[in-house]
């Protein structure tokens, strides 16, 4: 496994390292950029079994997934993102990964709660998702992107009492609220905290993806998500430095 990470060291302190999160923001940037297509997939079971932790994006259709995905990873096109809703249908799997290494999979999965989708395919679409976050096994974090002028609807909460078992297990879980140039200064500050109590522990970020707001923040997230040895070790060596 190949990291970033560069825990403090006592007798050198930088400026520009975060010591606590184990990287700079420019690193996660750099890592997130790294991201190639991997593979895709119509079901859970045609997806490739991988031992890397995944990160897995989930939300509405249209609530700005795949756009989230590019902005993360600095690629235009390597997420279908569209203005019709339902644009992503399959399971997209992108690897991450300094020097050619794969340390980690991010996932892009179809929206949910498109009205125009055929009654048939919601139900199948609904049941393929919910097994993959029940059953992929290096599933590690998820990410619910959730539009704030609509706050969280009756899918997500399906999705959320879907999740909720692995999450008191473990998973890490964010909630994304996304298209934030929508709002004013003061309707992001209100949805940021009723958010923060919906969200039920789980982490909380304003993003944008015209506005560019978010996104380091995401990013160096994601990358201590997916780290977890580096970012312990990291923080272990900051509560012990001298400067405290
Ligand atoms: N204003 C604004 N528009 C955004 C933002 N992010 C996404 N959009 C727009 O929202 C629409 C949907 O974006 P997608 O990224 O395709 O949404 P998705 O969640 O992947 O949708 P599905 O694949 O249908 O589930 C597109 O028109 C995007 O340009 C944002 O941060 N701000
Ligand atoms: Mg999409």
């Amino acid at each position: 496994m190949t990291t970033q990470t560069s825990p403090a060291d006592p007798k050198t302190p930088s400026v520009a390292a975060p010591v606590a999160t184990g990287i700079t923001a420019a690193e996660a940037m750099g890592w997130m950029h790294t991201a190639k297509f991997l593979t895709t997939a119509p079901q859970l079971h045609f997806l490739p079994p991988l031992s890397v932790p995944e990160i897995a994006f989930v939300g509405r259709s249209n609530a700005g997934k795949s756009t989230c995905i590019n902005t993360l990873t600095q690629q235009k096109q390597l997420a279908f993102a569209s203005k019709k809703p339902g644009r992503t249908q399959h399971i997209n799997l992108f690897s991450l990964g300094k020097q050619g290494v794969t340390d980690a999979v991010l996932a892009d999965l179809p929206g949910y709660g498109y009205a125009a989708v055929p009654k048939q395919d919601k139900i199948r679409w609904q049941q393929v998702m919910a097994n993959y976050l029940v059953t992929r096994e290096n599933l590690k974090a998820i990410v619910l992107m959730c539009d704030p002028r609509h706050g969280l609807t009756e899918l997500d909460e399906i999705l959320l009492d879907v999740v909720r078992p692995r999450v008191e297990e473990g998973l890490k879980f964010l909630v994304v609220l996304t298209k934030a140039d929508k709002l004013t200064r003061s309707e992001q500050t209100k949805a940021l905290s009723i958010m923060k109590l919906q969200a039920g522990g789980g982490e909380v970020r304003l993003f944008s993806a015209t506005k560019r707001q978010g996104i380091e923040d995401v990013a160096t997230l994601l990358w201590q998500w997916a780290h977890p040895e580096a970012t312990s070790a990291a923080a272990a060596a900051a509560s012990t430095s001298p400067s405290d």
